[in-house]
């Protein structure tokens, strides 16, 4: 299989610039980029599915270079429906900060700033040099900015796609950069660049689009609740990935193995014939999450999201370290105790259950665990020697119900 067609195959070339581009890509070594903006201090799993070709294309020989938009941050992509709140200069450098340090981290490549050559091009110079390359009406006609022209779209985020176009020009000429490579959201952005080479150079550069990565019914795929899973383990821990990946919906788990994963085609096509033999053992899934974090993370990051998973499963709190517990039970209810109380007094004190009465239904009724285990008493003393760590006392009120208790 040729890099082409495995890109291909994995479901990653959506729209191509040029069909020469399959043979330079196959045949030739690259220097190409992928970029970012500093809207967060992290990449999330939509950016990953993306940058992930920067190491499928070094892995084949070619030459990647990462951008953070320093610059572009500070102007903002149109989004297709509404103008973006402009980020105050503190937030966009902490963001770059965060993003550059991770970029680096992840994969190793160069990353650079786009504010670095952008920052002291002047306004005059600016109309002169590139403005005259832009044709209003080929800028109207670009697919987002049709749709902005509906809701309304100021002048700064109608010259974004200029900036981006400057951007592949900058790297075309100080690092031969001939590759842009994005999303799919991106197209227009990346075709201003390889027109103004053109137009400036007479060269030709290329460039070609991803699909964006969604769910059966077209969602977006990445979030969870609405939330973005970060690649920052601080943000997102690995056990909340791993919650997320491992719920992935049998239809499309062998797309996301291709998109997500390094595994080759021989791998992914075998575990495809398990995961349709026997979908309910999820070993798809586990695979996915096997491979996505012990990318992002390493391998002990995986094991403490995997223990955590099989013990909250079975029932072992017990078996879990504190900061194991923190990060399986981050979301649930929580509370603090200052002292030693019974069981029905800490159901009662902390909104557990309702009212003494309530309380001891629960508690007769056997539906009361206190670290994994059934208490029927209710004037047990709930004590530090019963705590994880003679800190954490996990509640679990029926089959679902969870709640933590931290001794002060
Ligand atoms: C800025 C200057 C450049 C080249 C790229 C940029 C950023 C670009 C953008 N990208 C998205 C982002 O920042 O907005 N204008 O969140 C996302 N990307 C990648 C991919 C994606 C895109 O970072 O489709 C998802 O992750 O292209 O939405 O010179």
């Amino acid at each position: 299989m040729t890099l082409f067609e495995e890109l291909k195959w994995r479901g990653l070339i959506k729209d191509i610039t040029s069909p020469e581009l399959e043979d330079k890509l196959n045949n030739e070594k690259l220097t190409f980029y992928i970029g970012t903006d500093p809207t967060a201090d992290s990449m999330h799993l939509g950016h990953l599915s993306s940058f992930l070709i920067s190491k499928r294309l070094a892995d084949a020989g070619h030459k990647p270079i990462l951008l953070i938009g320093g610059a572009t941050g500070r102007i903002g992509d149109p989004r297709p429906t509404t103008e973006r709140e402009m980020k105050t200069i503190e937030e966009i450098e902490f963001n770059i900060k965060g993003l550059t340090k991770q970029a680096e981290d992840l994969f190793g490549f160069e990353v650079v700033n786009n504010y670095d050559w952008s920052k002291d091009i002047n306004f005059i110079d600016f109309l002169r040099d590139y403005g005259k390359f832009f044709n209003i009406n080929y800028m109207l006609d670009k697919d987002i900015i049709r749709r902005r022209l509906e809701t309304g779209i100021t002048y700064t985020e109608f010259s974004y796609m200029i900036m981006q176009a400057l951007d592949f020009l900058h790297l075309y000429e100080t690092k031969n950069c001939t590759l842009q490579v994005a999303g799919s959201d991106q197209w227009g952005n990346i075709t201003a660049g390889v027109d103004l080479i053109r137009k400036k150079t007479g060269n030709e550069a290329y460039a070609f689009t991803m699909p964006l990565v969604t769910d059966s019914s077209g969602k977006k795929f990445g979030k969870s609740e609405g939330n973005a899973l970060w690649l920052d383990k601080n943000k997102t821990s690995g056990y909340e990935l791993y919650q997320f990946l491992i719920n992935a919906e049998d239809e499309k788990i062998i797309d996301y193995l291709k998109v997500f994963t390094f595994l080759s085609k021989e791998e992914i096509e075998t575990i495809e014939k398990e995961h349709n033999e026997k979908p309910e053992l999820r070993m798809a899934q586990k695979k996915l999450a096997e491979c996505v974090i012990t990318f992002l993370h390493g391998k002990e990051e995986y094991d403490k999201a995997l223990k955590i998973s099989e013990a909250l499963f079975s029932g072992n709190i017990k078996e879990l370290k504190l900061d194991e517990i923190e990060s399986a039970f981050k979301d649930i209810p929580s509370f603090k105790i200052d002292n030693e109380y019974t069981l029905i007094d800490l159901l009662v004190n902390n909104g557990i259950a309702s009212s003494r009465r309530e309380a001891r239904e629960f508690i007769s009724a056997g539906s009361i665990l206190i670290n994994g285990d059934k208490v029927t008493d209710e004037n047990e003393i709930i004590s530090k020697d019963k705590a994880i760590e003679g800190k954490a006392i996990v509640v679990r009120r029926g089959k679902k119900k969870y709640y933590m208790g931290m001794f002060e």
